[in-house]
């Protein structure tokens, strides 16, 4: 393992070769009985994450849980636990899909731990190594099983990817201390709906002489300092090939990654300093068979869709009901209901998409008009407004200390106003985040809003730079900043010059 010496070591390598995080386990029952005050500092702020717990200076005392959700898939006892541990915090006790299709918890006290891992064992729900240098949730197409025209099946791969790296939850040393994030994305479908080209290690659907398996992309990321799509590998993978291929890679990161510079330890940095023919020669090395080179093109071939709406599943007379979750935002009645909704209508299987939003699999054509009359879809719709239908947002200063502005709330007041002013003919997808870390990739929308500060009047007050361009599906390219400092006083008019100007929208009456 390329560790540097401790002389040069940052605070964080520093942190992991004193204690590893997973090491935190064991002391959830002390923790709980000493309280947050008393807690070691850099146990409480930094190693508990390995367990999925955060800190947040935002909410002292109060702690979001990050859960794994493999290709986004939950269930009815799943959700009801959910729902049940945010229950007892009342206000506080809320929670949100995220941008990778798991889910976070917030208001939780450090007292009830103990419980809450209980709680989650029982329904095979795991939080484990859901964040710092850890792989987190893996993304796959939230229809995969149920699409009629996917090409491959990839729940099972990337359940079994998981289980590998986390060990089924126990938690794995193996993978506990990489030299930063890594995220790992697996299409099956032809849409992209996993936004493959911003991963660390993505799978595309590729067909070799005629045999289905997968093209490899590498070195995908966003941070503060720099964005980067991921770059082709020249290597195809066959689909029983795909785990190991997965964890040859973690270990080539783990062992050869740049540990000094926090902000250049993601994998694109060593594949820069290797360039991409030696890292392809390393991972041969580390995998221990030939690697086999790219396929000529891939399949992902199709516009991205948002899944929102009732579509035929590929089992006849089934379907799959795409809900619209405003800005990805439940609390704990919502848990509930979604729980009743999936039972009484699916089998009690619920997914995320990376859109923050939930699909409801398996509805018999019988069931579609009750289900759509349901109360409760008067808020998760199946057909909101072009613009409300694809707004997503990161969480924002409400609970996130890097955050410049807030964001949830803003990009529903301001994309209800913008609604007001238009009609856009079609989805423009229009994502927020707080802050250049990009957690609600702003990169990949046909319109990204970052979160600035902005003089206006001598005044510093909330606004955002503009990115535009962003494609995702085939050939994805990444949107670059247009404009800057607009503040949300003013963002409402601006955004509807270009819907106006760029994507064909014409002012109400
Ligand atoms: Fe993120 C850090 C939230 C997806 C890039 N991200 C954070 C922290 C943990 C910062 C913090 O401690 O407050 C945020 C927690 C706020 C909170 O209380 O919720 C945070 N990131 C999120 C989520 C919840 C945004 C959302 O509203 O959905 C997403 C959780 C995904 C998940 O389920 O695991 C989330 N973050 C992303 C993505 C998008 C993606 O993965 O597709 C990115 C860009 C892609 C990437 O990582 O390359 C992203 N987050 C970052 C970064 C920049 C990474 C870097 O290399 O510098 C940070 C900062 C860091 O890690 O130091 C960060
Ligand atoms: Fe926080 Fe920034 Fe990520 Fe938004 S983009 S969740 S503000 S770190």
């Amino acid at each position: 393992m390329t560790t540097a010496t401790p002389a040069t070591q940052n605070k964080f390598e520093r942190l992991k070769s004193e204690k590893d995080g997973l090491a935190v386990k064991a002391e959830l029952e002390e923790f709980a009985r000493i309280g947050w005050e008393a807690m070691d500092e850099t146990d409480r702020e930094h190693r508990l994450k390995w367990l999925g717990v955060f800190f947040r200076p935002v909410t002292p005392g109060r702690f979001m849980m990050r859960f794994r959700a493999p290709s986004g898939i939950t269930n009815s006892d799943q959700l009801r636990v959910l729902g049940d541990i945010i229950q007892r915090y009342g206000d506080e006790g809320t929670a949100d899909i995220t941008t990778r299709q798991s889910i976070q918890l917030r208001g939780i006290r450090i007292e009830d731990l103990p419980d809450i891992f209980r709680k989650m064992e029982a329904v095979g729900l795991t939080s484990m190594q859901s964040a710092m240098d850890n792989v987190r949730n893996i993304t796959g197409s939230p229809v995969a099983g149920i699409e009629a025209g996917e090409l491959y099946d990839t729940r099972a791969m990337i359940q079994e990817l998981q289980d590998r790296i986390i060990s089924k939850g126990e938690g794995n040393p193996e993978f506990s201390n990489l030299p930063r994030k890594f995220n790992i994305a697996i299409a099956g479908c032809r849409d992209n709906s996993v936004h493959a080209e911003i991963n660390d290690l993505a799978f595309v659907p590729a067909f070799k002489d005629d045999v289905f398996g997968f093209n490899v992309l590498v070195g995908g990321f966003f941070s503060g300092k720099r964005c980067d799509a991921a770059i082709p590998m020249d290597v195809w993978v066959a689909p029983e090939d795909v785990v190991e291929f997965s964890l040859s890679i973690l270990r080539l990161f783990r062992d050869n990654g740049l540990r000094v510079n926090r902000t250049k330890a993601r994998l694109m940095f060593l594949i820069d300093e290797w360039g991409i023919e030696k890292f392809r020669a390393e991972a041969q090395l580390v995998h221990g068979k030939t690697l086999i080179t790219a396929a000529a093109k891939d399949e992902i071939e199709w516009e991205k869709r948002d899944h929102i709406g009732v579509y035929p599943q590929k089992q006849a007379g089934l379907n799959y009901v795409g809900l619209h979750i405003p800005v990805g935002k439940l609390n704990a009645t919502d848990f509930f209901e979604l729980a009743r909704l999936a039972e009484v209508y699916g089998t009690g299987e619920l997914r995320f998409t990376v859109e923050q939003n939930a699909i409801i699999p398996h509805v018999a054509d019988a069931k579609i008009p009750t289900l759509l009359s349901e109360p409760s879809l008067q808020r998760f719709q199946v057909n909101p407004g072009n613009l409300t239908r694809t707004v997503v947002s990161c969480t924002g200063a409400q609970f996130c200390n890097f955050a410049m502005i807030e964001t949830k709330q803003y990009a529903v007041s301001v994309i209800d106003a913008v609604e007001a002013q238009v009609d856009v003919p079609k989805p423009v997808r229009i994502h927020w985040t707080g802050c250049p870390n990009s957690c609600g990739q702003p990169q990949v929308a046909d319109i990204g809003l970052m979160g600035v500060k902005v003089r206006k009047d001598g005044k510093m007050v909330e606004g955002v730079d503009i990115f535009m361009g962003g494609t995702v599906g085939k050939d994805a390219k990444l949107g670059e900043k247009v404009m800057k400092g607009i503040s949300i006083a003013e963002l409402d008019g601006v955004l509807v010059g270009l819907l106006v100007d760029k994507f064909g929208a014409t002012t109400k009456p």
